[in-house]
């Protein structure tokens, strides 16, 4: 892996060069750029290395410590004039692994689950090419404010493709999801993800994190028999997600757990500050503990004074004991 200065150089420079749209321009002018954009990322957030171990011992198609930090921010267009930022995206199945003994056939978008977390500023066009390779039909619905035509209720044949394009707003955590009868099989087979919208100002550097709650219903008996932050159960609980001390985490969290009317979300050691639904760039509230029904999403904003190891999870503890437990590392800084 490389060192976390570069990797963090690089992340940020691809996303601010996407984020202003400034993929057209020269190469000089794209350096200076760089520079200028690393230096300031440098200075203000530090996000440690990340180990990614290779999965192909559970066979699984994705990994949730690559999820975790992974923002989708589409390719920059220009078309008369227009900029229109484009997502593409393909619905197929693949066998996950959730543990030892248990495996699982996913619905899934681009082969992960969740899929992608999409990313776009207030009031850019969007356009999101949607394939669908699977067998059955499937769509995709945007949760924000758009024309009904683009809602996403239609199904998409095996085989089809089709395009949602709508302007990127209001600003806030939103979500997508397939929207196919019955719905719920079709969200807890993996068919959904995380889609933000960022402010017209940007928010305060941080190390940016995105957890998607889903659960699993093996038996097809309507009822979750395990339960995954990014998808696989107990990963952060084997893998801890390591932060530095003192250092401002933002946390896009989302429960798109089906079948369980609610699940809350918890972490030890510590308080956050809740935006809700990031509809806001003050915080509603502080607490340790948040309460979310399916669909509903926050940005949870902290930071840890202490170093050492410190669980998060739902406080419904069923759900944390079957899968949905995780660690934060906190290291020094
Ligand atoms: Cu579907």
């Amino acid at each position: 892996m490389s060192n976390p200065v570069n990797s963090h150089f690089k992340s940020w420079s691809r996303r601010q060069l996407l984020e202003y749209g400034i993929v057209g321009l020269g190469m000089a002018g794209t350096a200076m750029l760089l520079r200028n954009f690393a230096s300031k990322a440098m200075s203000t957030v530090k996000v440690p290395d990340v180990e990614i171990e290779d999965n192909s011992s559970l066979n699984n198609p994705f990994n949730p410590m690559a999820i975790l930090r992974d923002f989708d921010y589409g390719k920059v267009k220009q078309e008369n004039g227009i900029k229109i930022r484009e997502f593409k995206v393909t619905a197929n199945n693949s066998l996950l692994q959730l543990n030892s003994a248990i495996s699982f056939i996913s619905w899934n978008l681009n082969n992960r689950v969740p899929g992608p977390t999409f990313r776009a500023k207030e009031g850019e066009q969007i356009r999101i090419i949607f394939n669908n390779e699977d067998g059955h039909s499937h769509s995709l619905h945007f949760h924000g404010i758009h024309p009904a035509e683009m809602d996403g209720v239609k199904p998409i044949r095996h085989g089809k493709s089709t395009i949602y394009e709508f302007e990127a707003k209001p600003y806030g955590v939103h979500l997508y999801h397939c929207h196919i009868a019955p719905v719920t099989r079709h969200i807890s087979k993996g068919l959904y993800g995380m889609f933000i919208v960022d402010p017209p100002q940007p928010r305060p550097p941080a190390d940016e994190m995105v957890m998607v709650m889903g659960g699993y219903d093996i038996n097809n008996d309507r009822h979750n028999q395990l339960y995954a932050f990014n998808g696989l159960p107990n990963y952060y609980r084997d893998h801890p997600i390591s932060i530095y001390k003192n250092q401002l985490i933002r946390l896009y969290i989302l429960n798109m757990i089906e079948f369980d009317p609610v699940a809350t979300f918890h972490i030890h050691g510590n308080m956050f500050k809740v935006y809700r639904t990031g509809r806001s760039l003050t915080p509603d509230e502080e607490t340790d503990m948040i309460t979310m029904g399916t669909a509903e999403r926050h940005i949870l904003e902290f930071s840890y004074p202490y170093t050492g190891q410190y669980l998060f999870h739902p406080h419904q503890d069923l759900i944390a004991e079957y899968g949905c437990l995780g660690k934060f590392k906190v290291l020094d800084s």
